[in-house]
Order: C-alpha cells, then structure tokens, then sequence
C-alpha cells in the first residue's frame, strides 16, 4: 500500500507532467510552418474551392478557461477551416479513435503559439456526418469542437 509520502511525489510527478504538457511545447517556427500553420503574414497552405468559403475559428486562453469559438461548426466541402490562435498553446487533433471509419483525416496540427498565428485545415471530408476535434493539452478542460459537414 502506498504510503503518504509516495502520494506526495506521485502528486507532483504529475504536476510537473502536466506543466510539461501545456507549457512545454515550444517548437521552431520552422517545425510549425511544416506542420501546417503560419505566422500572419504567410500566404495561406490551402485555398478554398471557388464554392466553398473560408471559416474562422478562434482559439483562447481567458479567465473562463480554454476553449474554439465557435465550438460547433458547419461546413461544406471545399471550404476551409482557419484555426487564428488568439492567447495561449493550442493545437487541432481529429482523433482517430473518435471519428471511426474515417479516411484520411488530416494530421495533428503543431502547436499555434503566437497571437495571430493559423492552422489551416481543408474540409475534405464527406458530407452528412460530424467529425470531432480537440486541443490536447486542453480536451479534458472542454476544449472540444464539433465539425459537421453538409452537402452543398
Ligand atoms: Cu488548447
């Protein structure tokens, strides 16, 4: 049985895992342009198709937590998804594990640092489903969001 003692040190081992996980992820501009974001001045990565059109999301650090605004989207293919990162580190992750059956999700994002910075993610995905993402360091906090996709 553990002891008092071997909680404390499980407490702060955990603390300091988190504190890596939500401050830690400092990663060369360079790392992130390949990931798929860019600083405000870059041209885009994706352009929308001539029907579709280009869908902003923030995403912020404020006294009422972390959290995508909106935290629901509608979208139709073709359009594109522009992630502008307000304050704090966030990312975009489509999990696998919860969007079953899904082909070709797009990869992980790194992570947006800078107020300013985007994370462009094309809607190829088939029409009259939802799909989920989340930030990961901030999912539990409920830093979720739902995409739902329409026909055109
Ligand atoms: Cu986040």
């Amino acid at each position: 049985m553990p002891t008092r003692l071997t909680l404390t040190r499980l407490a702060f081992a955990t603390a300091a895992l988190l504190l890596v996980a939500c401050g830690g992820d400092k990663a060369p501009a360079s790392d992130i342009a390949a990931g798929g974001a860019s600083g405000p001045a870059a041209a885009p990565s994706y352009v929308p198709k001539p029907t579709g059109t280009v869908i902003t999301i923030e995403m912020t650090t404020d006294e009422t937590g972390n959290y995508f605004k909106p935290k629901e989207i509608e979208a139709k293919p073709g359009d594109v998804l522009k992630f502008v990162l307000v304050a704090g580190v966030h990312n975009v992750h489509f999990l696998a594990d919860s969007n079953l059956g899904v082909p070709d999700l797009p990869a992980v994002s790194m992570f947006a640092q800078l107020p300013g910075q985007e994370i462009l993610v094309p809607v190829n995905f088939a029409a009259g489903k939802s799909y989920y993402f989340q930030c990961d360091p901030h999912a539990l906090l409920g830093m979720v969001c739902t995409l739902k996709v329409e026909d055109e």
